[in-house]
């Protein structure tokens, strides 16, 4: 069957795109639609056209699997809008789902826009390195207003059908469950109409804008913007439309569009989206695989992190009971998730009512016992191996059969975990990323004995609470924290070479990670894993902890912090680095920035390179997810993996190769000189 079919009410045609799952506008789509706009123009009968989409959205944008790829005979998007927009007849795009990028320049194509209320309209495209390619930041402000126009075109996030509706970029909010017949009304209702609104056309919401608004953006975004190329590129074309007529800001528009498409950030951002959706696949669980039902959650622990998970359960509208051992920490625990909504709610992103729907799903308990009925039980107690053995021994007595048992740790053996329980093939890591309520992603951890439904049910899990999820093999510190020791072990050799804590941190942070190690160390707090007894004086991170500068909750550690958490560098801890330094024979006059990244960050590739060797990670691209959403990699270099290739593997085994003396430890990954030898990436 064509992916375009047209078919009539009355004087009224419907174009239908049935191009699943979800409708992108490849070759056939973009055929098909003129072909139905020709139809259209060429039967005297035909009064108005209207054009929607079968299955689950509107059209969510071009075709990214045909982008980098050689043109085919086929209209290209331009032509597309353009013959709609000139159709004499009036053209009504009916929205549903998401009408997303060139979806939604197909519908800004459109004379008029109806939409059901739960659709979602937006132009993603700097998501992918890319500003709209088809007149998308041409015609958007001329028909919403610069000021709306910009953080749509530049944030890459969709806004939902009704504020579109009350920016003027939807006309009319139609039936959930009755798109069809209510675009076909509207269209009648305006078929008689002296003429019709053509978005390129329209001055009156751009007329008079204030040249000051375009710097003005740029610096109020300028934290969020940093490093992207491609919004940037979405700001300067907004800018074009408010300043020539449509005809020339569309082939300036190309031009801004299309040294984007050839550019490295976004190849990196175009690998992330098709990364973070073959991460969802576990080679050897089938599709089919059956998925447990999860209606209710145990969280052991209301802590930081056993509090964030919880929230992200009541946010999903599944009640969660959480337990803590005695009254007055329950009681806080309970008490911040309240103020976590709270806050959200003061900024406008929840309702009253919904901060109380959430709290409602709460049950707080002191007895482990109420877990019994609960489907997944996740434990986020103290880090301690004999201490999780104890939880999982008693969950093993106290939950229900078949309930999911997850351990929050970031680095102990699932195995041993899970052998402290009858049932093995039940217990799974679910490792959270604090702040567990608002970073997305999730790594499970899937034991030697997970069984599949356990393990396919947690990676659905994740996608209804919004988490980003990656799978790990068992190894210590599994694939985040492991790759993160290999860049965190460099502290010490820095520090004997006299190199100060703000060099090391701004390395990073101009590579465009949002904070450097020290900086991280910081905010974790110093004393992870130190005790007074094993203390080394040799160890400036040990020396500090005896000194009780922990970190940012001691208001110091490797920096000092005022109240307000702002950061200077710190006398004390650069003199004491120094002295080491000087005690140490290796202090250096000069080090690098290059070699100082080079020393922190191909140690992780070398790392990432021993996990898939292993078998510990299923694919290169999901290392790549998980440094993205996890620890802060920056996303327009497309992750680790993706950014070695882009330097060269042999760069990368070079340098390792250089810097062998600071790591006595080294061990090259025969995975990554075996690519260099054959010329490969990890792509
Ligand atoms: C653009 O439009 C440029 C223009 O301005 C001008 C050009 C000249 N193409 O995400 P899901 C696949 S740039 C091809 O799991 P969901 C996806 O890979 C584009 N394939 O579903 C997956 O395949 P698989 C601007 C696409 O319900 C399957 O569909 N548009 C595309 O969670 C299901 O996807 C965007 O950036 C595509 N455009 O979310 C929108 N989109 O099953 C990108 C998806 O084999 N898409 N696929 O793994 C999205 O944001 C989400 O897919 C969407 C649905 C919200 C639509």
């Amino acid at each position: 069957m064509s992916v375009i079919t047209t078919h009539r009410q009355g004087e009224v045609l419907v174009v239908v795109s049935n191009n699943p799952p979800v409708n992108a506008l490849g070759a056939a789509v973009r055929d098909g639609l003129v072909a139905a706009m020709q139809e259209a123009s060429g039967d005297d009968s035909v009064k108005a056209v209207v054009i929607r989409a079968d299955g689950r959205t509107f059209f969510a944008g071009a075709d990214i699997t045909e982008f980098g790829k050689p043109k085919t005979d086929s209209v290209d998007l331009n032509t597309v809008i353009n013959t709609i927009e000139a159709s004499a007849k009036p053209v009504v795009a009916a929205i549903h789902g998401t009408a997303l990028g060139g979806g939604l320049e197909v519908a800004l194509g459109c004379h008029y826009r109806v939409a059901v209320p739960s659709a979602k309209l937006g132009l993603p495209e700097v998501k992918l390195g890319l500003i709209p390619g088809a007149g998308g930041t041409q015609r958007l402000p001329r028909v919403v207003g610069v000021e709306a126009a910009l953080p749509m075109v530049t944030s890459g996030d969709p806004i939902p059908a009704k504020l579109g509706a009350s920016i003027g970029l939807v006309d009319a909010l139609v039936g959930e469950d009755s798109l069809e017949a209510d675009a076909v009304e509207f269209a009648r209702s305006v078929i008689g109409n002296a003429s019709h609104p053509v978005s390129s056309a329209r001055t009156d919401k751009i007329a008079g804008t204030d040249p000051g608004v375009f710097d003005a953006f740029r610096k109020a975004n300028a934290r969020k913007l940093k490093g992207f190329e491609a919004p940037e590129a979405a700001i300067q074309a907004v800018e074009i439309a408010t300043k020539h007529p449509f005809a020339q800001g569309l082939p300036m528009e190309r031009a801004l569009f299309e040294p984007l498409m050839a550019g490295t950030q976004s190849a990196a951002l175009r690998h992330l989206f098709f990364a973070e959706r073959a991460a969802n696949k576990i080679d050897d669980v089938p599709a089919d695989t059956p998925i447990l039902p999860i209606a209710k959650v145990g969280v052991i622990g209301a802590g930081t992190m056993g509090g964030g998970i919880t929230m992200n359960f009541l946010s999903a509208g599944i009640p969660v009971t959480m337990v803590e051992r005695e009254q007055a920490p329950l009681d806080r625990g309970v008490a911040t998730i309240r103020k976590n909504y709270e806050n959200t709610a003061a900024k406008g992103r929840l309702t009253g009512e919904q901060v109380e729907k959430a709290m409602s799903l709460l049950t707080p308990s002191l007895n482990l016992e109420d877990l019994a009925d609960c489907d997944l039980v996740i434990e986020a107690v103290f880090e301690l191996m004999e201490i999780k053995k104890d939880v999982f021994g008693k969950l093993d007595k106290i939950c229900k059969p078949g309930a999911i048992l997850a351990t929050n740790t970031s680095y102990l053996n699932v195995n041993e975990i899970a052998a402290s329980t009858s049932r093995p093939e039940s217990v799974i890591g679910l490792h959270f990323f604090s702040p567990a309520n608002v970073m997305r992603m999730l790594e499970i951890v899937r034991g030697a004995k997970t069984g599949a439904s356990v393990l396919a049910t947690s990676m659905k899990l994740a996608k209804t609470i919004g988490k980003v999820a990656v799978v790990a093999g068992v190894c210590h510190g599994f694939i985040g924290n492991r790759i993160l020791m290999a860049r965190q072990q460099q502290g010490d050799a820095f520090f004997e070479e006299g190199l100060l804590p703000e060099q090391v941190d701004k390395v990073l942070t101009d590579f465009g990670f949002p904070m450097g190690p020290f900086q991280m160390a910081d905010l974790a707090g110093l004393d992870i894993g130190w005790t007074k007894e094993t203390s080394d004086p040799s160890k400036v991170k040990d020396v500090l902890c005896e000194r009780g500068r922990l970190g940012q909750k001691t208001g110091a550690g490797f920096y000092d912090y005022a109240a307000d958490r702002t950061r200077t560098p710190s006398d004390e801890v650069n003199a004491l680095i120094l002295d080491l330094a000087d005690k140490s024979g290796k202090r250096r006059d000069h080090v690098s920035d290059e070699e100082i990244l080079e020393r922190l960050l191909y140690p992780m590739i070398n790392e990432a390179a021993l996990i898939l060797e292993e078998g510990i990670a299923q694919r290169a691209s999901d290392i790549d997810v998980m440094y993205v959403h996890g620890y802060g990699w920056p996303s327009y270099t497309g992750g680790p993996m993706f950014w070695a290739g882009t330097q060269g593997l042999d760069k990368i085994v070079a340098g390792l190769e250089k810097h062998a003396d600071k790591w006595p430890d080294l061990k090259i990954s025969k995975l990554l000189k075996d690519k260099v030898a054959k010329g490969e990436t990890f792509a």
